[in-house]
This record gives C-alpha cells, sequence and structure tokens, in this order.
C-alpha cells in the first residue's frame, strides 16, 4: 500500500479575542439587564433568576482563558451576546470559505505545492455556511483548483475523519494530492447567555495537504500516516437541533435545542475512556508501544479531560511537551484544535518522532491519525 503524507499544515487565526474577564462581564451585564426585566416573575418565583458566571470557575473546570472570535463586539454587547456577522451576496465568497482560503494557502505553502497542482478539497467541519452548494466547491473556486470538492460533517472530529477520507482517496488512486480544510465558526452556534457553555467555542481556521510519500516537493516537512482509526457510538450528550425541517415545524424555530447543548459532565465520563482505549488499540495495532509516542495532539475541549486521556494512554504522568495545549488561548475551536495543536507543535520533533493526532465530540465520535516524521 503506497505511504501517504501530511505535507502541509495551515492555520487562520482571527484578529480579535475575548477574554474570559471580558466575557464574564458582559455575561453578568446581560443577566442583571434580564433580571431587572422579569424583576416581578422572578419575585413571584414564576421564573429564575439567571446567576452570574466567573472567570476563576471557567479556568477550573476547562482550562479556557480566553477565544479567537469573528466579532468581539456583538458577543460582548450585553443586549445582544451574539455575533454580528453581516450577509454576504451570492457572488461574493461565503465568510466561512475566506477563513478556509485563509487556512489552505498557508497549508499549500508549506507543502510548496500550488493550487493547480491539487486534485480535490475537503471541507470538514462542525458547522456549516450553508447546505449547497460546499463550502469546498467555493474553495475550490477561489484558489483556482481543478477536480472535486465536497463538505463533510462530523462535528468535532469533522477533521481526523476528512483525513482517513483523504488517505483512502489517495491510496485507492482517485486523487493524488488533496486539500483537507476546517473553517470553524463555532460562535455562530453558541448559545452566549447559558453560563453552562458560554465560555466553551472560538472560530478559527486549519487546513492540510495529504499526498503520496513520493512525491512531496524538496521544501516539505512530510509526516507520514501510519494509520486512521474512525470510531461512532450515539449519545445525544450533545447535540443541536438546527437544520433544514425547522420551518415545518410548527413551533419552535428558535428554541434554545436549536443551538449547542450538552451534558458536559457526561460527556467527560464517557468520552474519556473511549478515546484512550481506541488510541491504545491503535498504536498496539501498528506495533507501536506508548514510550514510541513522542507527542499526543488531542481535540481541544477542556484540558482535565487531556490530562487524564494523555495519563491512560503513556500509564504516567505527561509533560505539557508531550501533550500540547492550545485550548488556553484558543478555547474550543471544534475539529480545528488537535489540528492546531500539531500546526503549532511539532517542528521542534526530530526524524523519526511519532505522535497521534486525535479528536473526539459530538455523535459521539473519535478519530486518531499515527503519524511519523519523515
Ligand atoms: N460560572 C459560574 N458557575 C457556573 C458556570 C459559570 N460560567 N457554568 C456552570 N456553573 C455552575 C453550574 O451551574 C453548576 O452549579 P450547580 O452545581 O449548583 O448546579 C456548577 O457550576 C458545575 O457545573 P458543571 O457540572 O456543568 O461543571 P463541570 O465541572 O462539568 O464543567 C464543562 C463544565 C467545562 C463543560 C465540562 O463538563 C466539560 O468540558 N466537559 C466535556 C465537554 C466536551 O468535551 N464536549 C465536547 C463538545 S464539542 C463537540 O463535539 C460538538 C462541537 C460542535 C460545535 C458547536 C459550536 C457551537
Amino acid at each position: 500500500m503506497s505511504n501517504v503524507v501530511i505535507s502541509g499544515t495551515g492555520l487562520w487565526t482571527p484578529s480579535e479575542s475575548i477574554s474570559n474577564e471580558e466575557l464574564v462581564a458582559s455575561f453578568d451585564a446581560y443577566a442583571d439587564l434580564y433580571n431587572a426585566r422579569h424583576a416581578e416573575a422572578i419575585a413571584a418565583g414564576e421564573m429564575r433568576a439567571m446567576g452570574h458566571s466567573n472567570s476563576e470557575f471557567i479556568v477550573k473546570a476547562s482550562g479556557i482563558r480566553s477565544r479567537y472570535v469573528l466579532d468581539k463586539a456583538g458577543i460582548l454587547d450585553p443586549q445582544r451576546l451574539y455575533p454580528r456577522i453581516a450577509a454576504r451576496t451570492d457572488e461574493e465568497l461565503s465568510v466561512q470559505a475566506e477563513m478556509g482560503v485563509r487556512a489552505a494557502r498557508e497549508a499549500l505553502a508549506a507543502a510548496g505545492r500550488r493550487a493547480d497542482e491539487i486534485d480535490g478539497v475537503i471541507v470538514a467541519c462542525s458547522n456549516m455556511q450553508r447546505a449547497y452548494p460546499a463550502m469546498a466547491i467555493e474553495v475550490q473556486q477561489a484558489l483556482g483548483i481543478q477536480g472535486f470538492a465536497f463538505d463533510m460533517n462530523v462535528a468535532c472530529s469533522s477533521a481526523t475523519f476528512g483525513i482517513q477520507v483523504a488517505v483512502d482517496m489517495l491510496r485507492a488512486g482517485s486523487a493524488r494530492r488533496l486539500l483537507m480544510v476546517n473553517p470553524e465558526i463555532c460562535s455562530g452556534h453558541l448559545e452566549w447567555r447559558d453560563r453552562d457553555c458560554h465560555f466553551i467555542f472560538g472560530d478559527v481556521a486549519t487546513a492540510v495537504v495529504l499526498e503520496h510519500a513520493d512525491d512531496v516537493a524538496a521544501t516539505a516537512t512530510p509526516w507520514q500516516v501510519l494509520g486512521t482509526r474512525l470510531q461512532t457510538q450515539f449519545s445525544n450528550n450533545i447535540r443541536n437541533n438546527f437544520g433544514f425541517l425547522n420551518r415545518c415545524e410548527d413551533a419552535g424555530r428558535d428554541d434554545r435545542n436549536k443551538l449547542f447543548m450538552q451534558e458536559g459532565r457526561k460527556v467527560f465520563k464517557e468520552v474519556c475512556p473511549m478515546v484512550a482505549e481506541q488510541i491504545s488499540a491503535h498504536i498496539s495495532d501498528l506495533q507501536l508501544v506508548p514510550d514510541n509516542l513522542q507527542r499526543l495532539w488531542l481535540h481541544q475541549a477542556n484540558l482535565s479531560m487531556n490530562d487524564l486521556i494523555a495519563r491512560r494512554v503513556m500509564g504516567r504522568e505527561v509533560t505539557r511537551d508531550e501533550a500540547p495545549i492550545i485550548l488556553d488561548r484558543y478555547a474550543n475551536t471544534s475539529s480545528a484544535g488537535s489540528i492546531i495543536a500539531f500546526h503549532l507543535h511539532r517542528q521542534d520533533l526530530a526524524k523519526g518522532a511519532h505522535g497521534v493526532i486525535c479528536s473526539f465530540g459530538a455523535g459521539y465520535s473519535v478519530g486518531s491519525v499515527v503519524v511519523r516524521k519523515c
């Protein structure tokens, strides 16, 4: 079977960032306005007062200290608490495709490839601009890529699932080189007025170029994909009921369940063992032992989750170098998280180093990609 490599990665980060303190101040102002508006009903016991948020709680519960977003002003406006992202005409590139193109250009440059050397584009992410035409086809056209493009969505695991799809297509001969892009606008579907989750997500875009090992540009530093593994198991603990049938329902188009919802504790408890077991079995099937792994580029949702998974996989405490964290400044960027970690934290590793890119999230879904530096 031919060897496939990741030959380049790219990252586009929005210019605006929100600290926990800024987020909490706006949330609390909104809560005060809400409580004042409903003072009578609250006093009569007909409604519950909104509690304040707390930045120490956020850091302790999640490890998140700030998040990058497309529109800071709209999110922090206490009268609004969600981003203002202007509609574009059908002739303009969509916001999400535009982010993807920026990350993709960096990935192509790192791989030493021109757009006309790419045969296809996969846009893999949680939150989709629209049903059709595919964002991937917009990205394809904006970059001047021939061939084909399509979107896919496996929530937080979209990137690792996208990598497996790309690897399989390259091995099957459907393409010589593919671009896999993850533009995540999580701020658009987060309920910023719910203190249980208002701190969790951020916006970003990542991109990966995959190609055959015997055909990489001399300037690239490729990582061989030794194996990919995917797993899904149905769960309602992370859910978003937004969809194209909403208009046919008689009521509830703006209901809370049309945005991101989760049972965070259950997710934590149920997903960590799934992930640790998958990585352990995956490396074992590739004849590797934990000590062969120099790095774990894990999905970035929660610091304690990552520490627990890394400890279970390695059978000991791990250092920050071994399992890098980017969620402190990026928050959870859904499918892009493990790719950001891989993008920012691999240059120091020597030839022959092994690592695992692993994502997990809604579905439930888990994807692992075992790589070796060429
Ligand atoms: N400030 C102060 N107090 C708070 C706050 C806050 N901001 N939030 C909650 N509290 C309170 C709660 O009300 C609760 O109080 P009480 O005990 O009186 O009821 C108490 O603090 C504890 O709350 P929790 O039990 O919720 O707190 P946890 O310690 O469980 O932490 C976390 C919550 C951080 C959410 C944690 O459970 C977690 O990270 N779990 C894992 C989540 C995860 O990995 N999810 C994956 C989701 S991503 C995905 O796959 C879908 C991507 C789709 C993208 C969507 C874009 C929008």
